[in-house]
């Protein structure tokens, strides 16, 4: 009989599980639907990358003799979501099943349980097997454990694929070069150039597409520049390995105003995809360091993060989904700034961060994780608001990354669950990793008064207005000591200087969510 194979838009995988024993005859469906384009209102640099790789994958396909079935988003008869357009494709094929692999979203595989009843065709659901942990084997590391750590989970990982292990011991004798990886970019040093990826015909007609369709979306086009074929990701991946690899280690938790990409890899939105998989991505880093082209905490600072942090997202996701995005463990409750949209902001950190993030759709870990991540902590906006404006700005962004990474790892809203103390930090860290502070109206340096940087007094302020939740947690127990040691009036300078800094936030115009430029 015939089989439908329906494939969605992050699924861009010649060796996709849905696709495996295809038969000729059998029909691929592919489908560009407005649900997906506006549960969120994504960043436009997001949906034109969606949109362009999905086209360039169609056609990938059919350039073998295989038989896609393509919606266009402006066809006319789009239902515009995912259940509605797989009726009528039953309806057009009338075929004897639908095979899916399993959605990265839980909002997704929820929808699929109702796709049997809605289609009157059986639905076969196959796993995901372009991660290296699956989520069964996830679930039984993770036991019944209530709080997970990373650094168990990574050396499991590690032991299980081989991946930098020289027998049983880990390559260099350590798991985690990670103290080495943390030094500010040296004056005069710069990234060297990326690749640049012309737009041929499809994807610039997906350009005006968006252009005309999202134009009160959040974001910039002018500068698209991603890799929307497998070719031009594994042109990246190659580009990365030779050219930056080798100081991403060294550099990976800097940040530099004039060079905000350094050396990082810019590769999250293609694994994401699926035009790469986080196995040939590891291993690429790995043989650099075999053959001498990349130092030992480069290639490991790296692995980590996709054969440990982005497998353990994945895993934490997936066991405790649905429940995880609903807790608030913190009890934040401010909305999000405005800025966060128009970058209008006076603190220079997070001007540059979200300038950057609207220009490319990009910013790195550590400027997501310690200046808009630690600010909204600090700030105690709450948790949701932050997920979304996450969820749609970056071009890498998916539930199943974002919501691990904002829910636990900024916000502490799972109160500690997937990590094992909030990570806030004042103006002082800020400073010492980047040259924002430089070109700021405020100075790390002062502490209260004019001029002091907002993020040292909301730190402090956080610290007292969390105590009762946090003062617990061994690694809080040094902040907390040194809190204590200053006299009441200065506490009390900081509570009131923070309290007027934060009501100050709630300008106008705060609680919308469209960005027009
Ligand atoms: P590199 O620094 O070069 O790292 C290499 C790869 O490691 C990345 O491509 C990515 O696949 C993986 N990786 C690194 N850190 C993480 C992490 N914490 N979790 C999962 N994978 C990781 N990543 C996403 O892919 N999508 C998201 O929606 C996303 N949201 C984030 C939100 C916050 C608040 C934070 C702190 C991090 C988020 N990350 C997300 C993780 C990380 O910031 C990005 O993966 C990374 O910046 C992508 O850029 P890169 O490819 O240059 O990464
Ligand atoms: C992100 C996205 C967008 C913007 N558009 C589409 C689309 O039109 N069709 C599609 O199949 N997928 C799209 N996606 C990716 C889906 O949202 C993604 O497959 C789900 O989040 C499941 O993980
Ligand atoms: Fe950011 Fe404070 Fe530095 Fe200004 S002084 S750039 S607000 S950390």
């Amino acid at each position: 009989g015939l089989t439908l194979v329906f494939v969605l838009g992050d699924q861009l995988t010649r060796d996709l599980s849905a696709l495996d024993g295809l038969a000729p005859g059998d029909i691929v469906l592919i489908v560009e639907v407005a649900d997906e384009t506006t549960y969120v209102r994504h960043q436009k640099q997001k949906i034109a990358l969606v949109l362009s790789a999905m086209r360039h994958f169609a056609a990938e396909l059919r350039a073998e003799g295989i038989t896609v079935d393509y919606v266009e988003l402006d066809a006319t008869g789009n239902t515009g979501a995912f259940g509605t357009e797989l009726v009528r494709a039953v309806a057009r094929h009338r075929p004897d099943r639908i095979v899916v692999t399993e959605p990265g979203e839980w909002r997704v595989r929820r929808m699929m349980d109702d796709w049997p009843a809605l289609t009157g065709v059986p639905v076969e659901i196959r796993d995901d097997d372009r991660f290296l942990c699956s989520r069964a084997e996830f679930r039984h590391w993770a036991g019944d454990r209530r709080s997970y750590r990373m650094e168990f989970f990574y050396r499991e990982m590690r032991r299980r694929t081989g991946i930098l292990m020289d027998g049983e011991e880990p390559a260099g004798g350590r798991w985690n070069f990670d103290a080495e990886n943390r030094k500010r970019l040296p004056k005069g040093m710069r990234s060297p150039p990326r690749p640049v990826f012309e737009r041929d015909a499809i994807t610039s007609r997906v350009l005006d597409l968006v252009a005309s369709r999202f134009a009160d979306h959040f974001g910039d086009l002018d500068a698209f520049d991603w890799p929307v074929t497998r070719r031009e990701a594994l042109s990246a991946l190659d580009w990365f390995i030779a050219q930056a690899l080798p100081r991403f280690g060294d550099y990976q938790d800097a940040m530099a105003e004039d060079d905000p990409r350094l050396f990082h890899a810019l590769l999250s939105p293609s694994l994401n995809l699926g035009l790469l998989t986080a196995r040939e991505v590891c291993v690429a880093a790995e043989q650099a360091y075999r053959r001498g082209d990349a130092p030992l905490n480069a290639a490991e600072g790296f692995i980590r993060q996709i054969l440990g942090w982005r497998e353990y997202v994945r895993g934490v996701y997936w066991l405790e989904m649905p429940a995880y995005a609903q807790t608030n463990a913190l009890e934040a409750e401010r909305p999000l700034p405005w800025f966060y949209w128009s970058g209008d902001t006076e603190m220079n950190c997070l001007a540059r961060a979200i300038m950057d993030t609207r220009r490319h759709a990009y910013a790195h870990h550590i400027q997501r994780l310690m200046v808009t991540g630690n600010f909204a902590l600090l700030a105690g906006i709450r948790p949701a608001e932050i997920e979304e404006w996450y969820l749609i700005v970056y071009a890498d962004a998916y539930d199943w990354v974002e919501l691990p990474n904002v829910h636990g790892m900024v916000a502490f809203a799972d109160g500690g669950m997937l990590a094992s103390k909030p990570y806030a930090a004042s103006g002082a860290y800020i400073d010492r990793m980047s040259d924002y502070c430089s070109r700021c109206v405020y100075s790390p340096q002062i502490k209260t008064g004019k001029g002091a940087c907002p993020f040292n007094l909301l730190y402090w302020d956080f610290l007292m207005r969390n105590r009762r939740k946090l003062e617990q947690l061994p690694r809080m127990a040094m902040p907390y000591r040194t809190l204590d040691r200053m006299d009441s009036s200065r506490r009390e300078t900081i509570r009131s200087e923070a309290r007027a800094f934060l009501e100050g936030l709630a300008e106008p115009g705060t609680k919308m969510h469209v960005a027009t430029q």
